[in-house]
């Protein structure tokens, strides 16, 4: 099989996965856990060597950052999730760019403190703190979900969308901060609708 995604369910990789089965990709999947038996290990090390996954093998084409790989995975098979042009291209970078550098360091934070640290470790203060880091990112994609029709590029959903989706995934235990977005909320809705995303979402087994 041409394409191998590495990494559990549970990470990242849930992002490849859903990817690959938007496009219905045939694809070897090869659940490396986090940590010193999986991405940390010399064998995984040679493929990603920052010991993070996922990372693909896409008939010896090797990558990681999962956003990049989906990009990546929508320019070469083409169709409605890729960009139909270079200007589309453009918008479809930016909004994964926007993603990684606006909004999951703070919906990663948000997250970590209401979801997945030891209730004794997690920090109110920090779920308040990256909520008001949000509002502003927020408001500015509510408002150009409602100017664009329910979809961040060409009106229709593409990988920037799903990038971004599952970024904002973190915020799931944190439904305060998107009360007063209803383009937000109602674009979530959609995405998550897919049946690709539904199959993928299955595989973490939450
Ligand atoms: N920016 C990277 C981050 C990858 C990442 O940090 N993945 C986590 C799992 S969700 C990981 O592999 N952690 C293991 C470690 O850092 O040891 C991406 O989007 O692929």
């Amino acid at each position: 099989m041409a394409l191998k995604i590495y990494g559990v369910p549970r990470s990242r990789a849930i992002r490849t996965l859903w990817m690959a089965k938007e496009l219905g990709l045939a694809y070897e999947h090869v659940p490396v856990p986090v940590g010193v038996e999986g991405s940390r290990s010399p064998a995984y090390l040679a493929i990603n060597p920052n010991g993070h996954v996922p990372a693909i093998d896409d008939d010896g084409v090797v990558l990681w950052e999962s956003l990049a790989i989906n990009l990546y995975l929508a320019k070469k098979h083409g169709g409605p999730l890729a960009p139909a042009n270079v200007a589309e291209d453009g918008q479809m970078t930016m909004w994964t760019l926007w993603a990684v550098t606006e909004a999951e360091p703070h919906c990663a934070a948000a997250m970590y403190n209401t979801l997945m640290l030891p209730e004794p470790e997690r920090n109110p203060a920090a779920v308040a703190a990256a909520l008001a880091a949000l509002a502003a990112p927020l408001a500015v994609l509510d408002a150009a979900l409602a100017k664009g029709g329910g979809f961040l590029v060409g009106g229709r959903f593409t990988v920037a969308d799903l990038n971004l989706a599952t970024v904002l995934f973190y915020l799931r235990g944190n439904p305060e901060a998107l009360a007063d977005k209803p383009a937000i909320r109602a674009w979530q809705a959609a995405c998550f609708a897919r049946p690709a995303a539904q199959a993928a979402m299955a595989l973490r087994g939450d």
